[in-house]
């Protein structure tokens, strides 16, 4: 990260994650995976030009791309970045299931969230099965190296622990396992040895 406006990517996200990482940490963790030169600022600092406004410029994180266009929704800067960085797949068949991963993941934060997985103990099965099954023939989520499914998989595994359970992976050694492997990687454990806040 740099601390110049100069940068070719500026991420947009509430406290310009100094106080925590929250939905932005897919983001960062992408951005450092790929070493790309990016600056964090706060949401009153994004541009508020007529593009900008249509997008509903009230929900962050939102990132300004080197083309100028600055563009919101996670999962949409994710694929973008991962497409960008090589960190979405390699092949066409890994590129749409990542995808599709980065869809599921995120569903899975909302179910977290919203108290879903806690009501229904099954649903969370089901996720945490679909989850083991895409890790039964490689290390990490699409193949054996991180992507960005798995960069936004902490981030909902972090709304899991908080709002469903910490042993949730228990009975899913797979799960735990990519865990262990997905904290240890560098750009995880930096984030998690940050002093920030991984959840506001
Ligand atoms: N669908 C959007 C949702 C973004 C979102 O709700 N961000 C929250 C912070 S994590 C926010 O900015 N909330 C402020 C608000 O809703 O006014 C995404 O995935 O990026």
């Amino acid at each position: 990260m740099t601390n110049t406006d100069q940068s070719a990517y500026t991420l947009y996200y509430w406290t310009a994650c100094q106080q925590f990482w929250g939905r932005a940490i897919g983001v960062v963790l992408t951005l450092d995976e790929a070493g790309a030169d990016y600056t964090i600022r706060e949401p009153k600092d994004a541009p508020t030009g007529e593009g900008e406004a249509l997008f509903a410029h009230f929900r962050y994180p939102a990132i300004t791309l080197p083309n100028g266009m600055t563009i919101g929704q996670t999962p949409a800067i994710l694929q973008i970045l991962g497409q960008t960085f090589g960190l979405a797949g390699q092949t066409e068949a890994e590129q749409f299931d990542c995808q599709q991963t980065v869809l599921d993941i995120n569903d899975i934060f909302s179910d977290a969230l919203s108290g879903k997985l806690a009501d229904k103990p099954e649903r969370a099965t089901q996720w945490f099965e679909l989850l083991s099954h895409k890790l039964k023939d490689h290390r990490f989520l699409i193949n054996d190296a991180p992507t960005v499914g798995d960069f936004h998989a902490v981030f909902a595994t972090e709304w899991v622990h908080r709002k469903y359970r910490t042993d949730a992976y228990n009975d899913f050694p797979a799960l735990a396992r990519w865990w262990q492997d997905i904290c240890a990687h560098p750009s995880v454990h930096k984030m998690k040895n940050s002093g920030i806040a991984m959840l506001p």
